[in-house]
């Protein structure tokens, strides 16, 4: 239903950038532009690909408009790609889609340090974002392993969450405001800087973890925290699932206003990442789980005596078999490179199947049991090359009830994807629970939405898409767009 890419089309958009370095045009045969390409089409896990031919990179927001218009009468489809870092196969073509990447637009425009309002291109990069506020006092209110290639454009869309959601709240708090170009050029400004606006509908809410299907977001207004001035960290080993969970309900209660992060890594995980990367690990002995809890306060000594007072209870009741408080900066760090190193180290061997879900606390690391044995059992789990899959791991955001199970193999193999789906969509909806908590919908997700989502709201999200982008040539075959409802049984 899309038309082909042609010279004339490619010439409308040269002509529009004004430079050569602004786009990559591998319409032209003999181009020879393959290998600049590839990174277009082609995600971080290197498990989806795409036969994209052309690559726009639009210096600005009247750029990005013109070639939405241009895009919607002459029906070519387009995918927006910010860092490229997205774990759903949503910033890749599916065929020969035109990639818009927005790394150019990454100026910081204004930020307030009264207020704490940022104003910033959607391709900036996360870290360098977070960099710049550091440098004023303050906090970007999102932090995620990728956040020194994601670009805050590519957070928004996919309504990332990360380490510090428990902290901060989720994007839809924080964006105060937007500028989205819609799929026929129109841009829309909704670049509020204040932290209420209750004027009608608040539309820019459905654009954050919209993954690029209903426009293209070129500019934001974030909502900064200061900076907490003692940032404490202290590394828990434990016996069990139920301890971790123990654990955390006195974190609450005793750190309370100071705690920032809880994060959970099961054994599997930490083993695999020494594997990979070597180096000592910060408890001597090795526990089935442990628990990275990260406290951002205004008193460093107060803040020290509280979380080593968190630790002394839950050791001498406990809860915990072994705990440490991170002595120093570097130290800190350390500690969360063993968490926030796993997706890389994970992937190793070859790659994962990744299901980033929401469960209720007291359920939520059976599924990593349960899936476990059922591959085991199937015969497909094991040592050595002829086992598919190396190992099954549980690790995630204690804080906010968001397990990543993380099925590590050799290769992507058709028969361990029958034993996964829709096995794990359907324990988790037998649970209430959500099959995409952070990390969206994109290509892997689009069949099972209908695990998590009522047909009523399905309907609901088509019609949505349909009056913002009639003519369809955002993001397509991604999130909920023609989709069926359910995945059907083979
Ligand atoms: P991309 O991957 O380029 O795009 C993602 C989606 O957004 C696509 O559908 C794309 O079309 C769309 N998009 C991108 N830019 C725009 C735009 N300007 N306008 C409209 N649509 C756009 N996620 C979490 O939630 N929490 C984590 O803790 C976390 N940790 C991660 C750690 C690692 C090591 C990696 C590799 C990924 C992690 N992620 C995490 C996944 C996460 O979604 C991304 O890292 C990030 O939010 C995506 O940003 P990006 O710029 O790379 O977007
Ligand atoms: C994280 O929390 C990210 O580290 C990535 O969301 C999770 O790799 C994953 O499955
Ligand atoms: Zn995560």
């Amino acid at each position: 239903r899309f038309a082909k890419l042609t010279a004339e089309h490619v010439a409308f958009f040269r002509e529009l950038l004004g430079q050569d370095s602004a786009l990559i045009d591998g319409v032209d045969v003999n181009a020879n532009v393959e290998a600049d390409l590839e990174p277009f089409n082609e995600d971080w896990m290197h498990k989806y690909k795409g036969q994209c031919r052309l690559v726009l990179k639009p210096g600005s927001t009247e750029h990005v408009s013109k070639i939405l218009r241009y895009c919607n009468e002459h029906k070519l489809a387009v995918v927006p790609q910010g860092g490229n870092t997205g774990l759903v196969g949503g910033s890749i073509p599916v065929f020969d889609e035109i990639v818009i990447s927005m790394g150019r637009m990454n100026t910081i425009h204004v930020f307030d340090d009264m207020s704490g309002s940022l104003v910033l291109d959607a391709g900036c990069i996360l870290e360098v974002a977070d960099q710049y506020v550091a440098e004023r006092g303050y906090i970007f209110p999102l932090d995620l392993g990728a956040k020194g290639s994601c670009h805050v454009g590519g957070n928004v869309s996919t309504n990332a969450g990360g380490l510090r959601l428990l902290r901060y709240g989720s994007l839809h708090g924080s964006v105060l405001g937007m500028e989205v170009v819609l799929p026929d050029g129109t841009i829309m400004d909704d670049m509020c800087t204040l932290r209420k606006n209750n004027t009608g509908y608040d539309l820019k809410q459905l654009f954050i973890g919209a993954e690029g299907t209903l426009g293209i977001v070129t500019k934001l207004v974030v909502q900064c925290a200061q900076r907490s001035p003692a940032v404490n960290v202290a590394l828990l080993g434990l016996e069990s699932y139920e301890k971790a969970q123990s654990a955390f309900r006195e974190a609450k209660s005793q750190l309370s206003e100071i705690l920032s992060a809880f994060e959970l890594m099961d054994g599997t995980s930490q083993r695999l990442v020494h594997k990979v990367r070597g180096g000592t690990k910060p408890l001597e002995d090795d526990y089935p789980f442990y628990c990275l809890v990260e406290t951002s306060g205004s008193n460093s000594e107060h803040d020290y005596e509280k979380l080593e007072k968190f630790l002394e209870h839950v050791m001498s009741n406990e809860v915990i078999a072994d705990g440490v408080v991170a002595q120093d900066a570097t130290q800190i760090r350390t500690f969360w490179s063993w968490r926030e190193g796993i997706t890389e180290c994970i992937g190793h061997w070859g790659g994962t199947y990744k299901y980033d879900v929401s469960i209720p606390l007291s359920d939520m690391y059976s599924i990593v049991h349960d899936v476990k044995n059922r591959l085991s059992d199937a015969g497909l789990l094991g040592d050595t090359e002829n086992h598919p899959v190396v190992d099954v791991v549980g690790y995630g955001h204690m804080g906010d009830s968001n397990l990543h199970l993380n099925i590590c193999v050799r290769r992507y193999d058709k028969n361990v994807e029958k034993m996964l789906e829709p096995y794990v969509y359907e324990w988790i909806e037998k649970r209430q629970g959500s099959i995409s908590a952070e990390h969206g919908l994109g290509l892997a997700k689009k069949n099972y939405i209908g695990y998590s989502r009522s047909e009523t709201m399905i309907g609901l999200m088509k019609q949505i898409k349909t009056l913002y982008d009639p003519v369809g040539i955002m993001n397509p075959y991604k999130n909920v767009h023609r989709t069926n409802n359910r995945y059907v049984h083979q």
